[in-house]
């Protein structure tokens, strides 16, 4: 093939937000557009880590990744990349794209420096809807900011960009290696299963002989929902050929381009199927089995439910953390550490303290976990937004939490899986909550407002943080059995392993009794703007962690809506999204 070089000129606007740049399809679609992005990330590299580099290629398999791939392919061997790795179909889920970077080695002994990811992970997928694309470096986890920013840079100054024309797309719909010769040597394209080596990470962490045993018992039941995204890809070769559960608990397990017109996004919202299927929904249909999960487009988030009962993604990460170490081989040697963003409740904080580990809050988004992972800092992460993972790879694990509950599972039915009744996800949950208290939490979403709107909004919000006489005055006249706020900040996070700073990471307001309201603008929408709201209440009492979330949460969430004056604001009287 032959390197040509393109004229191109800036898109305003392509900067890389909490994972990645999100758009409309039809944005991506523009002429240059991608090329433009991709160019600016290569420009962004160290050399090394482009001309004669492994770089991988797929993503969730929404709607114009195929094109995307050949684009991206031509680009990289133009720009003297050695070798692309696709997954067929261009189909590997985030966590799997980690787990390829930090594991896979060529036949000439080669390891990837990096990956282009293509998701807009649990955005809907279509012609009209998302696509999304995001570079992730040798550790395996999302570039940080500071190659972040430089991508932004170099996009609002790129000139031309270098471009393969004449290589043919390569049918990524069957395996093997296609190779080229170019200006400076050879170039191969890749195409390998989607699944093995992603199964093969899953099996030295997880006692897979014991999940099956669970699975096999007839008092357990299992449900998986893929919600049509790329973790139908796994699914079916890990639930059911490797762990012996039946078709039949599988849902929505086939990857499609847009998902099946569906949100791809694991919550009590959206994973409606599931929601139903768990008794959780307004319809029922027979008996819910024990044990349901779901997986966002990308896979890399999960939620957990038990049967008529929902467990939330803050508890989850520290219900794992307790009980890691007995349950799971992978930490039989103990943790490191455990980290959790911002927002996410303090549930984990409880265990930390508790445990006597190490413990770390950074700023929402997985990349902040990267480095306190590869300084052997941190061994299990969390987020509030579905996302739970562990230090195995460098990117949340929707299927490993899914693993990891069945372990713990597994670990606490061991000595009574032919018993009367098996241990359940609720006890697990009321146990833990009995030892180390219960956070009640919520996040109320208010999606595509003003985004003028919502910048006054949260203006106004850091603005008020100067009196909290003022602010407590307020609160008193909205609930006055409400605990007082005793500090009010933007969150800023020091990694302690680089020392970078980031700054506006979250308008924070703590009250007396541990309670938390927590304020943010999205950084993953592709139009307008997205308010987030997280309301926080610690319960030490164990005769009153049983309350309904809701009814625990109503005086607080009231202060947060009217001390934010979100409906003044932004004209909504409501939500789009309660999670
Ligand atoms: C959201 C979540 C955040 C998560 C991010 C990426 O970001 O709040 O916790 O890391 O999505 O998840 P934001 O900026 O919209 O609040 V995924 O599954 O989109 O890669
Ligand atoms: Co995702």
């Amino acid at each position: 093939f032959s390197v040509t070089k393109r004229d191109t000129t800036p898109y305003e606007g392509q900067k890389p937000g909490t994972s990645g740049l999100r758009k409309k399809v039809t944005v991506f679609q523009q002429p240059h557009y991608l090329a433009n992005f991709v160019q600016s990330t290569f420009n962004a590299l160290p050399a090394d880590q482009v001309k004669g580099a492994t770089i991988v290629v797929s993503g969730d398999g929404r709607y114009f990744s195929k094109d995307a791939v050949q684009i991206i392919a031509k680009m990289a061997a133009a720009n003297g990349v050695r070798r692309v790795w696709v997954g067929q179909d261009s189909l590997l889920s985030t966590p799997a794209v980690s787990a390829i970077i930090c594991e896979r080695i060529s036949a000439d002994g080669a390891k990837a420096t990096g990956a282009f990811i293509l998701t807009a992970s649990h955005n809907p997928g279509g012609p009209t809807e998302d696509f999304g694309i995001k570079y992730n470096m040798e550790n395996g986890g999302p570039a940080p900011e500071s190659v972040t920013d430089k991508i932004f840079s170099n996009t609002k100054t790129i000139t031309e960009y270098l471009i393969a024309e004449d290589l043919p797309d390569v049918d990524i719909s069957v395996t093997g290696v296609t190779s080229f010769t170019g200006p400076e040597g050879p170039f191969d394209v890749d195409v390998f299963d989607s699944a093995t080596d992603y199964i093969k990470l899953m099996k030295t962490i997880f006692d897979f002989e014991s999940i099956k045993k669970l699975l096999a018992s007839p008092k357990f039941s299992f449900c998986f929902d893929g919600l049509h995204g790329v973790a139908g890809a796994y699914a079916k070769r890990i639930f059911v050929d490797e762990l012996g559960a039946s078709e039949s608990s599988l849902l929505n397990c086939v990857p499609k381009e847009d998902f099946g017109g569906g949100h791809p996004d694991p919550n009590l919202t959206y994973a409606k199927e599931l929601v139903d299927r768990m008794g959780l929904g307004k319809t029922s249909n027979g008996e819910p089995p024990e044990f349901g999960a779901a997986a966002d487009g990308d896979a890399d988030r999960n939620m957990v439910l038990g049967k008529r009962f929902f467990v939330t993604p803050s508890d989850s990460v520290a219900i794992i953390a307790a009980n890691a170490v007995q349950s799971i081989p992978y930490f039989a040697s103990g943790l490191k550490g455990v980290a959790r963003s911002m927002p996410t409740s303090a549930a984990l904080d409880v265990v930390a303290k508790n445990l006597n580990l190490k413990f770390f809050e950074v700023p929402t988004g997985w990349k902040f976990f990267g480095n306190l992972m590869d300084a052997g800092m941190c061994s299990v992460c969390g987020e509030e937004s579905f996302g739970t993972g562990s230090d195995h790879i460098r990117e949340k694990d929707g299927i490993w939490a899914v693993l990891a509950w069945l372990s713990i599972l597994a670990y606490k039915n061991k000595d009574n899986l032919g018993g009367d009744k098996l241990v359940t996800v609720e006890d697990i949950v009321l146990q833990h909550w009995g030892t180390y208290g219960r956070h009640y939490y919520t996040r109320y979403d208010y999606e595509n407002v003003d985004a003028e709107a919502a910048k006054e909004l949260m203006a106004n919000l850091v603005k008020m943080q100067a009196s909290l006489p003022d602010v407590n005055k307020s609160i008193k006249e909205i609930q006055p059995a409400v605990a007082d706020v005793v500090s009010a900040d933007e969150f800023e996070y020091k990694d302690p392993v680089d020392g970078s700073v980031s700054k506006h990471q979250g308008i924070r307001y703590l009250f007396g009794d541990g309670s938390r309201l927590v304020f943010r603008l999205s950084g993953t929408g592709s139009v307008g703007a997205t308010i987030r709201i997280y309301i926080e209440q610690y319960e030490k009492d164990s005769s009153k962690t049983g309350r309904e979330s809701s009814d625990a949460l109503s005086p607080l969430v009231d202060v947060a809506l009217k001390l934010s004056k979100i409906q003044e604001y932004t004209g909504r009287s409501a939500p789009t999204v309660i999670t």
